[in-house]
Formats: structure tokens, C-alpha cells, sequence
């Protein structure tokens, strides 16, 4: 019989991290129970690295990786009765063995024998700081390393394997039929976190209860507040919803954003704007690709959103001058791009990964592109009323701005287009996102 954790991706990444780190014990600690208040906890998030490595979604679980000897042994916590009279079923050692491929699995309370037995012949652990911290007496003597674990597993997460890349397409395809859905169904006077329960209903249906990130459901001039999630305003005909919003999948983030018309149409001054915001988006996911720094890709959808700015008759002068003086930023004052996986804002590994940012703002994202980078293509466009009435931007960019015609777009909000797509090596980059953007295909998935 095929086991069903043939098709994870787990045992070749733990065989990955003892290849890179070869002469010393590997010991990760999971995530721990988080208090909320009194007897409630906030929802379990295992932590990235740990999911990384073996998948497993309990908490105070223990991973530890003997080079040498080639064993994966997971140490997981004895439960009691009392446990399972609140809290159901935990699967048990040989349960866990088949749901996550590790080889060896063992109660936390036999780690530090095993642990004294393991360090033999080692003089260093890479273990992480809570790891350290939990078995000190037992590690003493061994050097610690937490950095160089740190910094192996930011260079191992970078590129992400097929079996990787499969988990990453299944979260979007459940984001994408969530997308489809709110589409479908929103319509004026919903509130905004009726979008929101939709979404997340799909996505639960689909199989993945746990999200990527707070979902932003975003109308009106809501839409122009880039991290806004209070998500508790009636919709009215004539607006945007912005919903940018993903599922998780064993750890794997989608990210995905679409803004469409809440009556299902769009006005002309939606369209304009609408507009400049996919060819931007269009250009730079049919540019990236191996080899190009990702702040060049940047660069281009600055250039993209500033002429489509000076079509506006909001700004004005050259494009190249708008993106090199900042008055495009008035406007979109974001990174067009991060790295995705077991964080929805994932590293771009370590530091020989990490380039110089070519600009003055500060940009998160800046490395080159690689064959099995997943990233996600995202400019956008906002009337932001903090950047336009600031009297020190209106100072600075009076030449490049005409902020009387801006003003006028104060109630509009903004519109950002997101899709997640693979770096491929030899070819175009690889879209991950089936959700419709092209204007006629978004009003048709509305179906008003
Ligand atoms: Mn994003």
C-alpha cells in the first residue's frame, strides 16, 4: 500500500539540512501552547522550521537529527486521559510514524537519555534558542550554534522542491475558488466581513481551515489602508471590495488579491485605474525570471504605475525621474513582491542571498531570482489620504504632483492585483493563480 506521506515532502529536507550540517546534533524545538486569557489559547501555529522538517501540527514536540548515524527521531508529549477527556484524540507514536514519515518516534520524557547517548562523538549542536534553553544541563559542553541552524534553513527554505511546490498549488487552488466565490456572491449593502466568512468557509470546505495571514476584506476607501482587517463596513453600490486574502496547506501560504466592483461592474474611472494596475502586474510576471534582482522587476512597475499616473493627468514629467524622486510611492508605497512558503512572507535565504537594495525606500525583497523561488506579483495603486495631505509631500513633489486632480480621487481607494507565481528555470515564470483579472472576465465571475 502507498502511505500517504510518500507524496511529502519531509524525509528528503531532513536528509537535506544532515547534508548541510554534518558535524553536529540537529535539535529543533516545535511551537508551544500560546495563553489567551483565562483557560483559552490562541489557535496553534506550528513553527515554520519545524513544519519544514517533519509536518507534524502538535505542539511541544521535539526534532532531533543524528548525522552520523543517519536517525530522525521526533519526541512527542506523553498525553494523558485527562488530556484526551478535553481534547479528543492526539495520535500516539506508531499514528504519528505513518502521518509524517519520521522513522523514529519517541515520548519528550526519554530526550535527554537520548540526547547523552546521541552527543557521542559530536562537539556541536545546532539547535535552536528555545531548544538550548529546554536541555541545557544535558547539551553542556557541546557548542551551540543556533545562527548557523538558522542561517541553513533560511538557504534550504529559499528554493522550494516539487513536493513543496505541489502543497503551495494546493493552498491556491482552495484560495482561488474562495476568490471565485466572494465574486460570485458579494453584492452591495454585505458588510465587508460577510466577504471575509465566505472566503474562509470555502476555504475550510476545501480542506484547509487555517489561513496564511488575516484576511484583508477591504471596500471603498477602506482599500487604500494596505494592511486593514476590521473588515466591519456595509458595501454600497459603485465601490471596490479589495479582498487580498490565502489559505494555508501543512504551513504552505497562498496569497492571492483581487479588487472587483461590488455591483459587478466597473465605472470608466475604475477601469482607468484598474487598468494600469494589471498591465504593471501582466509585464512583470511575464518578465520574471531566473537571474533578474527582483528590485528590477520593482522598478519596472513603478515605471508602469507612473506613466499610467501621467494618463491620469496625476502626475506629470518623465517616468524614470517620477520612480527616481519618490512621487510615485506617493501612490503605491509598497514592495511589488515577497518570497512564499511556510511563511506567507518568506525568507529569501541566507546572507550571500541578500543583495544591496538599489533604492531609497526600504524594500524587503531584494535578490535574485531562482528556479524554485515562489513569489508573489502584486503592485497596486492608492489614493492614500495620509500621503496625499501630507504638506511635506505636497512641498516635495508639487512639480511632479497636480494634488487638486489626486484630491479628487480621495474616495476612491486603491486596487492591488496579487498572484503567486514559481520561478522556473529556462522559461517563464509559472502563474499559480486561476482567478480572473482581466476586466471582462472579473465582471462576468461577478455574474450581474
Ligand atoms: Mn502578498
Amino acid at each position: 500500500m502507498k502511505s500517504a506521506t510518500q507524496s511529502l515532502p519531509y524525509p528528503a529536507l531532513r536528509r537535506a539540512i544532515a547534508r548541510r550540517l554534518p558535524d553536529g546534533l540537529i535539535l529543533l524545538c516545535g511551537g508551544e501552547r500560546v495563553a489567551r486569557n483565562a483557560d483559552t489559547e490562541y489557535d496553534f501555529r506550528q513553527k515554520s522550521d519545524f513544519l519544514y522538517l517533519c509536518g507534524v501540527d502538535e505542539p511541544d514536540c521535539h526534532l532531533l537529527i543524528d548525522p552520523r548515524r543517519g536517525r530522525q527521531t521526533l519526541f512527542m508529549p506523553r498525553i494523558d486521559n485527562e488530556h484526551r477527556v478535553w481534547l479528543g484524540h492526539v495520535p500516539g507514536p506508531a499514528e504519528a510514524k505513518r502521518l509524517y514519515g519520521v522513522p523514529r518516534v519517541a515520548y519528550c520524557d526519554a530526550l535527554p537519555k537520548e540526547l547523552k547517548r546521541a552527543r557521542q562523538g559530536y562537539r556541536k549542536v545546532y539547535a535552536d534558542q528555545a531548544a538550548l534553553r529546554a536541555h541545557r544541563p544535558v547539551l553542556r559542553g557541546l557548542q551551540p550554534a543556533p545562527g548557523e541552524l538558522a542561517e541553513a534553513l533560511r538557504e534550504l527554505r529559499a528554493c522550494k522542491t516539487p513536493g513543496e511546490i505541489a502543497l503551495i498549488e494546493k493552498a491556491s487552488a482552495a484560495t482561488a475558488r474562495a476568490h471565485r466565490a466572494v465574486m460570485a456572491a458579494a453584492r452591495p449593502g454585505w458588510f465587508e466581513y460577510e466577504a471575509q466568512a465566505l472566503f474562509e468557509a470555502e476555504c475550510r470546505r476545501a480542506g484547509l481551515p487555517l489561513l496564511a495571514f488575516q484576511t484583508i476584506a477591504a471596500s471603498g476607501a477602506n482599500s487604500a489602508v494596505l494592511h486593514y482587517h476590521r473588515n466591519d463596513r456595509r458595501m454600497r453600490a459603485g465601490e471596490l471590495l479589495l479582498l487580498d486574502s490565502g489559505a494555508e496547506c501543512r504551513g504552505y501560504a497562498a496569497d492571492i488579491t483581487r479588487t472587483f466592483p461590488v455591483s459587478g461592474r466597473f465605472t470608466a474611472r475604475q477601469k482607468d485605474v484598474y487598468s494600469i494596475v494589471l498591465q504593471a502586474q501582466k509585464e512583470c510576471i511575464a518578465m520574471a525570471r531566473p537571474g533578474l534582482v527582483s528590485a528590477e522587476l520593482h522598478r519596472h512597475s513603478m515605471r508602469v504605475i507612473a506613466e499610467g499616473l501621467k494618463s491620469l493627468r496625476i502626475l506629470r514629467g518623465d517616468a524614470d525621474g517620477l520612480v527616481e524622486n519618490g512621487a510615485v510611492r506617493l501612490f503605491y508605497p509598497h514592495g511589488l513582491s515577497h518570497m512564499m512558503g511556510l511563511d506567507v512572507h518568506d525568507s529569501p535565504g541566507g546572507k550571500k542571498r541578500m543583495l544591496r537594495n538599489p533604492f531609497k525606500f526600504m524594500l524587503r525583497f531584494v535578490a535574485k531570482l531562482e528556479p524554485g523561488f515562489v513569489v508573489t506579483v502584486e503592485p497596486g495603486l492608492y489614493f492614500i489620504p495620509a500621503l496625499i495631505n501630507d504638506p511635506r509631500n505636497r512641498r516635495k513633489h508639487r512639480a511632479s504632483v497636480d494634488f487638486r486632480r489626486a484630491e479628487g480621487f480621495l474616495d476612491f481607494g486603491g486596487v492591488r492585483i496579487e498572484d503567486d507565481i514559481v520561478i522556473t528555470a529556462g522559461g517563464p515564470a509559472r502563474d499559480l493563480t486561476d482567478v480572473p483579472k482581466e476586466i471582462r472576465d472579473v465582471e462576468a465571475a461577478c455574474g450581474r
